[in-house]
Order: structure tokens, then sequence, then C-alpha cells
């Protein structure tokens, strides 16, 4: 087993990780920005070290300052979280060249899931069904038409070196092809430093649906089942739910053995998410996460399997706690993430102060986060405060605990997202679990979240009224009574 885990991250996935560390009797070491001196990841670790300034380029991602602080305080493995240094196989291959465990997969893998062509090619080698279209950049609009003639309109322009919904457009008719193209490539240029695009089949009325892997290094690969997360703003998730509502046995079956096909084919070992396009009862590989993901409590509600703790197992060289037929699941799980945004400014981040801040609890409630009363949150880093998660016996008892955690959250002093899922919950279509990766848009939820807050501000203004009219009615009658009852002593 590992001697002593640096984790290089910070806020809720900091304190998620250095929890499994904990329960496993290792050691952690924190590594903390001057805007996180006070953060509580920097006070749960047994050892916390300064990076540096603020901003993630001068502390976070400062790989120099991180391998020196893992080599001074002599940690043998390194868990990078999510963002910051997760998916960087430079990162990676320097923990390898200073003899320390990258607690992830191998390098390789890192770089072929970097590039969606190169993962496309292999997947469809692996026999994993892809998105219709050729796994080659364009570049010639001449090209670039005789491939979308015989894929069909509408096609989808994507960056090979993307992510996150930059660099992909919508292209519906021919004569719009070459604009689209120079400016996709000028997009994916800007943004990745690579203009490789690639083009594909349009999927209409997606959803998002992922697979969660995990291998260990002597060969064993398993997935843990799939988690829905088309709830998404701007390709951010929002929601997320296990299992999804589309999902049947069968299409289990063959979704996990894609999935497990994926990582195979690459030697993929630790814990990983195959990510897929289900549309109209066919799925298709969209890209494969090399690292642990925000969502993965949901998989770990139903199921039981703690993946940080077989993460640190396999980068010790341990196996899998579980082969496939261990993992069962029981109930039904979903998350809201908690971001410190103004929903009444476009979701700007709304960084700042925490006045009052109360956690909501009882049965089948988690709240992983990294905050506190009077705890100021950075303005440099993502918006992601904390992660509710709830477990219910089946969909609707989750999502009536979920109404029941929202009501009970406290948040104080800032402005967060929470208004938001308070709306999506009582949508009526999310209730019945019809809704695809254009629910936001669709049903126009932004805008009622706006009309929400208005009748929850006018609420609370006329229940302050009623109160203060109550009160001085209430002065009144003790006046006339004590005016009364005095006269009736003289
Ligand atoms: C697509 C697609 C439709 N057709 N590809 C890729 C990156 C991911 N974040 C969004 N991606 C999509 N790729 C084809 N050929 C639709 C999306 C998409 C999407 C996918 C999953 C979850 C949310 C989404 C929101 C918008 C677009």
């Amino acid at each position: 087993m590992l001697n002593k885990v640096l984790v290089a991250n910070r806020g809720e996935i900091a304190v998620r990780v250095m929890r499994a560390c904990r329960e496993m009797g290792i050691p952690t070491v924190a590594v903390y920005s001057e805007a996180d001196k006070s953060a509580l990841f920097a006070r749960y670790a047994d050892e916390a070290y300064l990076l540096g300034p603020g901003p993630a380029s001068q502390s976070y991602l400062n790989i120099e300052k991180i391998l020196d602080i893992a080599e001074k305080s002599d940690a043998e493995g390194i868990h990078p979280g999510y963002g910051f240094l997760a998916e960087n196989a430079k990162f990676a291959d320097q923990c390898k060249s200073h003899g320390i465990e990258f607690i992830g997969p191998p390098v390789n893998a890192i770089e072929a899931m970097g590039s969606k062509i190169e993962s496309k090619k292999m997947m469809k080698s692996a026999g994993v069904p892809v998105i219709p279209g050729v796994e080659e950049g364009i570049r010639d609009p001449e090209r670039a038409k005789d491939v979308a003639s015989k894929v069909g309109y509408p096609v989808m322009m994507k960056a090979s070196a993307g992510g996150g919904g930059i660099g992909m457009k919508i292209v519906y008719d021919e004569k719009d092809l070459a604009k689209q193209l120079e400016s996709t490539m000028r997009i994916a240029k800007s943004s990745f430093g690579d203009d490789t695009v690639f083009i594909e089949k349009y999927l209409d009325e997606p959803r998002h649906v992922e697979f969660q892997v995990i291998g260990d290094k002597k060969g064993h690969f398993i997935h843990v089942r799939e988690r829905e997360c088309s709830v998404q703003r701007r390709h951010q998730k929002l929601i997320e739910e296990t299992p999804s509502c589309v999902m049947t046995e069968e299409l289990r079956a063959s979704m996990g053995e894609a999935a497990v096909k994926a990582g195979k084919v690459i030697g993929y070992y630790n814990a990983g998410t195959v990510e897929f396009m289900y549309s109209k009862g066919d799925f298709y590989f969209l890209e494969m996460n090399t690292r642990l993901q925000v969502e993965h409590p949901i998989t770990e509600m139903i199921t039981g399997v703690d993946l940080a703790k077989e993460q640190l197992r396999v980068a010790s060289g341990l196996p899998l706690s579980y082969e496939q037929q261990d993992i069962t699941a029981r109930g039904w799980a979903m998350e809201c993430r908690i971001n410190a945004e103004d929903p009444q400014n476009d979701f700007m981040p709304a960084p700042g102060k925490i006045i009052r801040y109360g956690e909501p609890g009882g049965p089948g409630v988690r709240v992983d986060s990294g905050v506190y009363t009077g705890f100021e949150i950075p303005p440099f880093y993502d918006s992601l405060v904390a992660k509710l998660i709830v477990w219910g016996q089946d969909r609707n008892e989750a999502i009536i605990r979920m109404k029941r955690a929202l009501w009970e959250y406290q948040i104080t002093g800032i402005k967060t997202n929470i208004p938001m899922h308070q709306v999506i919950f009582q949508d009526e279509y999310f209730n019945r679990g019809e809704y695809t990766t254009h629910f936001i848009e669709e049903y126009k939820i932004l805008d009622r979240v706006k009309e929400y807050i208005q009748t929850q501000k006018l609420a609370a203004s006329s229940g302050a009224k009623i109160a203060a009219v109550t009160a001085a009615v209430g002065m009144y009658m003790n006046s006339v009574l004590a005016a009364a009852t005095s006269k009736k002593n003289e």
C-alpha cells in the first residue's frame, strides 16, 4: 500500500480522496494556493504545503512545485482528482520519471484518449459502435463535401483535440460547409493548439449515458454500470442519475460490454468513464475520460463500491476488490451540482463569503463539499461548491428526497444555482425521465428559474408583511388588554 498520498487538487474532490486515504490508513498531503489557505481540505490533510498565489497557473497547475512537494514530503503517490492536471499526460509521465505513482491510468491511455480521432479509430477496431463518419482530419473543403454527402446531412464537425463542446458545429447544408470548416479549424487551433477537425453524422435528440469502468494492473477490468448525464447547460453537467431511464438489462449488458472492450483495447487500468451518445435505441462511443468523474458518488450510492479506494488499491499494485459478477445495484441515486453562480445573471460565477452554511442530512442524503460557514469562495477556480447526492428505493423516492434536501440546504451570503435544481425537480418531463441533452433549452428552464426566484421573494416579503401586521395587532391587543386590566384593578 502506498505510504503517503499527495492530493493535487482542491475543494470537495480533495476532501473526498483524503477520506478514502484516511479509511485505508494512508497519510495525506494537501497542496493549496493562497486563496485556499483556510480551506477544509488543507485542514483535513495530515500535512499541508503552500503552492503559490491563487491563479491555477501559479498553483494547482504548477507541475514543478507539486512534484517538489511530493518529493520533500516523501509521498509515494499523487492523486490528481479531476480537472487541473488529471488528464495531463505530461504530468503523469513526469510523476513516473520522479518515481512517484500517478493514481490514474497509464500515460499512453491518457494520450490516446486525448485525440477524438485516435480514440474513435481504436474503438472502431475493437468493435465498439462509433458515430458514423470518417476517422480522419479534414482540411480541404472538397474532401469535406465528399465526406458529408456520404454521411448525410446534418453533420457534426468537431475538433479532434477538443472537449466540453468547444469547437463543435452542426452543418445542415453543403453551402455552409466550407465556411463552417474554416471557423471550426480556427477555433480548434486557438482553443487547443491543434486545428485537426473531423466530421460525423449529427445525432438528433441524444442522451448522454456514460459507463464507469475500472481495472487493475493484473488485467482485471470491469464496468460499474451507467450514469445518465443529459441535464447539462453549455456542456456543463448539472444533474446526474443512475440508473438511466432508458436502460434495460439487455442494453446495459451490451453497453457495459462495449465499455469494457474500450478499456481493454487501450490497456487501461484504474478508474475511467466511457461516454456514449444514446439516440433512438442505439448507442455510440463519444469519448473516454481518464479520471475519476465529478459524478462518481451516485455510482457508489447504488453499488456500495468505493471508487476512490479502488483507485488507491490499483495504484498500490493490488487487485480490484470486485469481479464483474460482484457488481450489483439497489435503488436509485441522483446528484445535483451546487454551484456558486447567479441564476439571475446568466449563471455567472458568484464567489464570495459564505455567511451561513448548513448541509441537509437524514436518510439517503450525502453531501460532498469543501466549504463551511465563513469560508471565502475564491474567484480563481470552477464554481462547484458541493455535490448533493441522494439515494431512494426508486426514482420517485429519489426525486422526493432531493426536493427535501434542496429545501433543507442553507447557504447564505453567496448566490447559488439551488433554485434552478428546485425548478428542474418540479418539471413534469424531468419527473417522467423524458429528457435529452436539449432539456434545459427545450423547456425554458432558465427563464422559469427567474420567475421562481421572483415568486419566492414575493412569498418571503409577503410573509414578512403578514408577520409584521400580526405582530402589530398582537401588540395593540396586549395594550388594550393591559389597559382593561389596570382599569379593573383601580
Ligand atoms: C454530438 C452530438 C450530436 N451528434 N455528436 C460532444 C461533446 C459533448 N460534451 C457534447 N457532444 C455532442 N456530440 C454528434 N455526432 C451532441 C452532443 C451534445 C451533447 C452530448 C452529450 C451531452 C450534452 C450535449 C449537449 C450538446 C451537444
